[in-house]
């Protein structure tokens, strides 16, 4: 097991076929630590999702074993991707699922960022 509890990374998932350039994404943004792109199946009129470049399997795992340069950098682009969608002005949510009880579907670190209508309260 990792240490997040969940099973170990699996380079075979979704997002890091997407990181590899095999499975093409509607790109946002790009640099050294965060890769943004449009969620496939949008839950608002803005839904991106902020994935980082290492093999990370839950915000657990990335906050245990990711470097400082890596964390600072990943979420420096969630606000930096925010703000470039234009959602600073409305606000916006941001939001990762980690695990079996997260309701966590694919085993990459990543965060979800929702915007451009009121979002309404989360009842689990
Ligand atoms: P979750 O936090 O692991 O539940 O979110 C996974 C998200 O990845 C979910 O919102 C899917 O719509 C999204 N997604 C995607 O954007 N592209 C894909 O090929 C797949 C899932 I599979």
């Amino acid at each position: 097991m990792s240490v997040s509890g969940l099973p170990p990374y699996d380079d075979a998932n979704i997002f890091a076929r997407i990181l590899r350039g095999e499975i093409p994404c509607k790109r946002v943004h790009d640099d050294a630590h965060a890769l943004a792109f449009h969620d496939i199946n949008p839950q608002a009129p803005v839904h991106v999702l902020v994935i980082p470049k290492g093999r990370y399997v839950s915000i657990a795992d990335f906050g245990a074993s990711a470097t400082e340069a890596e964390i600072t950098g990943f979420w420096r682009a969630v606000a930096s991707v925010a703000k470039d969608l234009g959602l600073e002005a409305g606000g916006y949510r941001v939001l990762t699922n980690m695990g079996e009880d997260g309701g966590q579907e694919v085993p990459h670190f990543h965060v979800h960022i929702f915007g451009g209508r009121r979002i309404g309260r989360m009842v689990p």
